[in-house]
């Protein structure tokens, strides 16, 4: 092993021992004066940050993003403009509801956070293992998460609660059809696909805007867990995910991704059968066609988990020039949520952390906050607009103008078909894959306490396919509701 560095206390000093505290005497009280001991128990007991309030468990590596079909017809986001063009990359994934130290093979969504250190600043791609999420509000995201976590009088985790919510909250049916079907547990992070979710704009050189979709499809093709494996593999390495992914690298087993775009033109978004801007949806690929982008490959596992992992902060806020957001209401709520996270976790300097740390030079107005270590600006001028030369803003960086119409108030969704995707998914299904879902569901919704929760539930799996709806129906013991047969 190397020659051993001087072991020092923070500040720089060296530590004299490191085995024993100072005491007066053999038996006499510790000292107040040993300031190494002092300091070492201090910032022990301040070494952990809050965990996320979602996708609390996770693992990530770095990579890069090569583009392999050039896209600047459509954007002018120079990450993917050039064939061949590289750009680094940290990506993140996750799991859901389960706090820090949960298992890797729960049935949950899977976090698939990808940021991109663009030569135009960083932008994030932060989505999921399914195209599709829960809700379309963010207003309902707190009490949907109140559901997945644990009950706030047992601390166990509650089935009546989770399906409470989901039979009153019918846009989630055909997430929960993904969710409690194979695609539920991946085998591993590497097996699994990644989306972008929303909908996001692309504008080019020549302010031509297209609404876009991203897919980002494993080339380890897919590979999920049965309930039973999983249930296993979560008792005997509650770790599994995060060591396969860092074996893989360790072994020089590079996973890599190849992205796809969806592309509609904008004027579709006002005629398309469904609304292009709710994220329970998708597009058909028959309408909008996959169009191959670029590969997202992962070679390097982090030196130190915390230092990259734990302190990574992604949002889907973290926009570069040619691509912008979209009025999914979801996506829009998400705006806020990220950065407010990161302030709270990791403090309002988080974006000066290295793994945050742009690839290009930050120059604005921010001044101080909690751990400033970098040189706060120095003393260059502090105030805009100014006489001395400070840095100035780019009229061509301006989002994209588009007009809006319609008057302040809260606005519900103007259309509530749940049931044709989700009861598209079920009959795309192999029967294997009907019958591992309707088993899942069945053993899930069995310890739920309120049988009219049931029994709604059971009416939105009717609409969606009368089989779906009749196999949960006999699973639980209980019949379809007449009203719902009725239609
Ligand atoms: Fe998140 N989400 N989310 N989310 N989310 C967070 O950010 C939030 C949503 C997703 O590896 C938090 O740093 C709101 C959809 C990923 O660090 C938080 C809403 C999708 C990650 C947050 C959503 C996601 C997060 C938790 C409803 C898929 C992990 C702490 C509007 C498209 C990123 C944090 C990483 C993390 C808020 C819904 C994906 C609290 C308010 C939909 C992959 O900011």
């Amino acid at each position: 092993m190397g020659e051993n560095k001087k072991l020092t206390t923070s500040w720089g000093a060296p530590v004299g021992d490191n085995q024993n505290s100072m005491t007066a005497g053999h038996r006499g009280p510790t000292l107040i004066q040993d300031v190494h001991l002092l300091e070492k128990l201090a910032h022990f007991n301040r070494e952990r940050v809050p965990e996320r309030v979602v996708h609390a468990k996770g693992a990530g590596a770095h990579g890069y993003f090569e583009v392999t079909n050039d896209m600047s017809k459509y954007t002018k986001a120079k990450v993917f403009n050039g064939v061949g063009k590289r750009t680094p990359v940290f990506v993140r994934f996750s799991t859901v509801a389960g706090e820090l130290g949960s298992a890797d093979t729960v049935r949950d969504p899977r976090g698939f956070a990808v940021k991109f250190y663009t030569e135009e600043g960083n932008y994030d791609i932060v989505g999921n293992n399914t195209p599709i999420f829960f809700i379309r509000d963010a207003i309902k995201f707190p009490d949907f998460i109140h559901t997945q976590k644990r009950d706030p009088k047992t601390h166990l985790k509650n089935p009546t609660a989770v399906w409470d919510f989901w039979s009153l909250s019918p846009e989630s049916l055909h997430q929960v059809t993904y969710l409690m079907g194979d695609r539920g547990i991946p085998a591993t992070y590497r097996h699994m696909n990644g989306y972008g979710s929303h909908t996001f704009k692309w504008t080019n050189e020549d302010g031509e805007s297209v609404w876009i979709k991203y897919h980002f499809k494993t080339d380890q093709g897919i590979k999920n867990l049965d309930t039973k494996t999983a249930v296993k593999i979560a008792g005997e390495n509650p770790d599994y995910h995060t060591e396969d992914l860092f074996n893989a690298i360790e072994n020089g087993d590079y996973p890599s991704w190849t992205l796809y775009v969806q592309i509609m033109p904008l004027e579709d978004a006002n005629t398309y059968r469904w609304d292009p801007f709710d994220v329970t949806k998708v597009w058909s690929h028959k309408d909008y066609p996959l169009i191959e982008v670029g590969k997202l490959v992962l070679n390097k596992n982090p030196e130190n988990y915390f230092a990259e992992v734990e302190q990574a902060a992604f949002s889907p806020g973290n926009l570069v020039l040619g691509v912008d957001v979209s009025p999914d209401k979801m996506l829009q709520g998400r705006l806020f949520a990220y950065h407010d996270a990161h302030r709270y976790r990791i403090g309002a300097n988080y974006n000066s952390l290295p793994i945050n740390r742009p690839r290009v030079e930050v120059n604005n107005y921010q001044r101080d906050g909690f751990m400033r270590f970098d040189s706060n600006g120095g003393g260059s001028v502090y105030y805009e607009p100014n006489s001395f030369g400070g840095p100035k803003e780019t009229p061509e960086a301006k989002q994209a103008s588009y007009p809006v119409s319609g008057v302040a108030e809260n606005v519900p969704y103007d259309h509530d078909d749940h049931y044709t995707q989700a009861g598209d998914l079920y009959r795309l299904m192999s029967e294997d894959e009907r019958a591992r879902l309707i088993e899942n569901i069945v053993n899930s919704m069995k310890p739920v306490k309120l049988e009219e929760i049931k029994l709604r539930q059971i009416g939105h799996f009717y609409k969606a396919d009368p089989e779906y709806g009749t196999r949960v129906a006999e699973g639980l013991g209980l019949q379809v509701p007449e009203e719902v047969k009725k239609g």
